[in-house]
């Protein structure tokens, strides 16, 4: 049995643990950032490697003992820069977050004028938001999407050229189309911005081949290891030869700001992980997965559209799907992801363009298809998926969500009480089961 040790030494956590497995493996996982690794990754992350430090880089360690260690973080190393062709890896950092502010203390100093997309309008968080470090820090100014949903790179362009930030970011959490790494690049290049590409979401894509890469036109580009790349939980920063071209102390500018600037020991165990997800995703199969993930995240967007569901952009480029339900009302996000995860369809509401609603009730709700596709799921599943996902957004539309505070809690533990005792979502739930259960997710663990 795979959790024996856990089931001994802490049978709380072990039931944690069975409650986990069964609820990824008899439902549909498709929040976008996320995905299942493979044994062999978790294995790695699960290893004795977890028990070492090794604060510093390959050859440079500031603990003995860091023989073998060295080779591990090497290996990760040269994988990352053959996969994505660039001159330069750092597979430290513990994830995006850290990682982007490593980006910025590289680059900037405190006050600096930086630009990103805008988190209301599909950006991160750490792109330049009021509300994370990166808005605050820094002088940030923000680009945003046009009113059908597609980039605004004439708004960027007058942003960029008037701000004239030092730094440009470029790459989305919620945004379904192609990721315009060179129209915004070439408009940084006329200020002579750095570009940092974070392709956290497309990176597994960009590898797979079915998404443009960004290495040609950004001077640093970022991604987290765990999303379409399916990796375990971690984040790399990368230098391209024309981040080389730009500053060419950049790479150790880097280094030096993941540690010690910004770290500590590296996560060994982790980088393991990584060097893991790297080789699969060097190999044939995995384009065949990422051309696949895109080709479900299309069905799935011609699946809602048929059923009248509106989608921001109206469809995909990519892995995942923006469903905009304004037409149902504003801040009717929350009403769909809690009745989509009662069925077992984890989902994860989500602000849409110009949303009018707060970014905790936002009127939106994001999907993907990356975690389904790893389970072999193709377009008939999408399908069907879109089938039930419309099913339950129509149950429960007519739901209100109150402005005033003490009447959204009331209204919320009515709604949660009706959706508890409703058949149809029941029947939803048992289809979602029967779906899932034709798809076996680690099949080797035993709960
Ligand atoms: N990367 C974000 C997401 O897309 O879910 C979370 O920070």
């Amino acid at each position: 049995m795979w959790f024996e040790e856990i089931s001994k030494t802490d049978p709380e956590i072990f039931g944690f643990v069975k409650d986990e497995l069964a609820r990824q493996r008899d439902g549909l996982e498709m929040i976008p950032s996320e995905n299942f690794t493979s044994l062999a990754v978790m294995q790695a992350v699960g290893s004795v490697l977890t028990n070492k430090y090794s604060e510093g880089y390959p050859g440079k360690r500031y603990y003995g003992g860091n023989q073998v260690i060295d080779s591990v973080e090497r290996i990760a190393i040269e994988r990352a820069k053959k996969l994505f062709a660039v001159p330069h890896a750092n597979v430290q950092p513990y994830s995006g977050s850290p990682a982007n502010l490593a980006v910025y203390l590289a680059v900037c100093k405190p006050g600096d004028t930086i630009c990103g997309q805008s988190l209301a309008e599909g950006g991160h968080l750490t792109h330049g938001a009021k509300t994370s470090m990166s808005g605050q820090i820094f002088n940030s100014v923000q680009y945003g999407v046009r009113e059908d949903g597609y980039m605004d790179i004439e708004g960027a362009r007058k942003i960029i050229l008037e701000s004239r930030p030092k730094l440009v970011w470029v790459g989305s959490t919620a945004y379904a189309r192609e990721f315009p790494f060179r129209e915004i690049s070439e408009i940084a290049d006329e200020v002579g911005a750095y570009v940092a590409a974070d392709i956290s979401h497309v990176s597994g894509l960009v590898v797979g081949g079915a998404h443009p890469s960004p290495v040609p036109y950004a001077h640093i580009v970022m991604t987290t290891t765990h999303k379409t790349l399916r990796g375990p939980r971690g984040a790399m920063i990368m230098v391209t030869d024309k981040g080389i071209k730009k500053d060419p102390g950049l790479a150790e500018k880097i280094d030096k700001t993941v540690f010690p600037g910004l770290q500590g020991g590296p996560h060994d165990h982790v980088t393991a992980g990584i060097a893991i997800a790297l080789l699969e995703a060097s190999r044939p199969e995995f384009s065949k997965y990422a051309a696949q993930v895109v080709k479900n995240a299309k069905a799935l967007a011609k699946g809602l559209v048929s059923r009248n569901i509106t989608l921001v952009t109206g469809g995909t480029d990519n892995h995942m799907v923006l469903v905009d339900l304004t037409s149902f009302g504003k801040g009717k996000g929350v009403f769909a992801q809690e009745a989509l995860d009662l069925v077992g369809i984890t989902a994860n509401r989500n602000a849409v363009p110009r949303d009018q609603a707060p970014p905790f009730y936002p009127s939106g709700l994001r999907l993907g298809t990356p975690a389904l596709t790893t389970r072999g799921m193709k377009e008939p599943e999408m399908e069907q998926a879109a089938g039930m996902i419309a099913d339950v957004i129509e149950k429960v539309s007519a739901y209100e969500l109150p402005d005033d505070k003490d009447a959204r809690i009331a209204a919320l533990k009515r709604f949660r009480s009706d959706i508890k005792a409703d058949n149809d979502l029941k029947l939803i739930k048992s289809r979602v089961v029967e779906l899932a259960s034709k798809f076996p997710l680690y099949q080797g663990m035993q709960s």
